[in-house]
């Protein structure tokens, strides 16, 4: 789906399944053409009062923040982390013993800075789940974004790994056999045939 960076963004309601996620994974490929409205194109989130927000952010440094109780977690990856126009797989995982931990095509990416915070995950059951922009008004994701997921426990490595090479190159990731051909299938035919004494019990000529 393409968002124009301007007033595009995907409502998905507040179903209960996507309320209070505390451990999660999110995962999408985006295509960014810019980093969105003010320098801040959002992938998804539970927007409102920012609880957890997926986003590209200034200076291109790829980020998830999930608010807790106390101290929120957040982590900021390096400048540059998003190519802008090219696919890339993004999958952040959260819980509260061990933070934020953010993956492109399937590698950890580089922070500049990464909190755990404190307290128990903040409450979102009212929140939207909203993809392509913080709310209706801010924050909007230019380009394009797929294949969104959010689950409520952390993926392993392979599960991230084998998301990404299926999508990434589904002809290289798996193989088919060529076709096998067969002749005419004869249900109980004998192995030879000497001789035909009737009609009846010709079984292939
Ligand atoms: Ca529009
Ligand atoms: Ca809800």
């Amino acid at each position: 789906m393409d968002f124009d960076g301007a007033d595009d963004l995907l409502d998905a309601g507040s179903g209960a399944s996507l309320d209070n996620n505390h451990t999660l994974t999110y995962s999408a490929w985006i295509k960014p053409d810019t980093l969105g409205g003010a320098n801040a194109g959002f992938v998804m989130a539970k927007d409102s009062g920012f609880k957890k927000r997926f986003l590209l952010n200034a200076s291109n440094q790829f980020a998830m923040r999930v608010v807790r109780d106390t101290t929120s977690a957040s982590a900021q990856g390096a400048t540059d982390t998003i190519t802008l126009g090219s696919w890339q797989y993004m999958v952040v995982t959260y819980n509260e013993t061990d933070g934020i931990k953010i993956y492109k095509n399937g590698t950890e990416i580089a922070y500049t800075s990464n909190d755990i915070g404190t307290g128990a995950t903040t409450d979102d059951a009212t929140d939207n789940f909203v993809i392509g922009a913080f709310s209706a008004a801010s924050q909007q994701f230019d380009g394009s974004i797929d294949e969104v997921r959010v689950s409520s426990i952390n993926r392993s490595s392979d599960w991230r790994n084998t998301e990404y090479n299926n999508q990434n190159s589904p002809s290289t990731f798996y193989t088919l056999g060529s076709e096998i051909s067969y002749g005419v299938l004869l249900p109980h035919a004998p192995s030879s045939i000497t001789h035909i004494a009737r009609k009846d019990n010709i079984v292939g000529y």
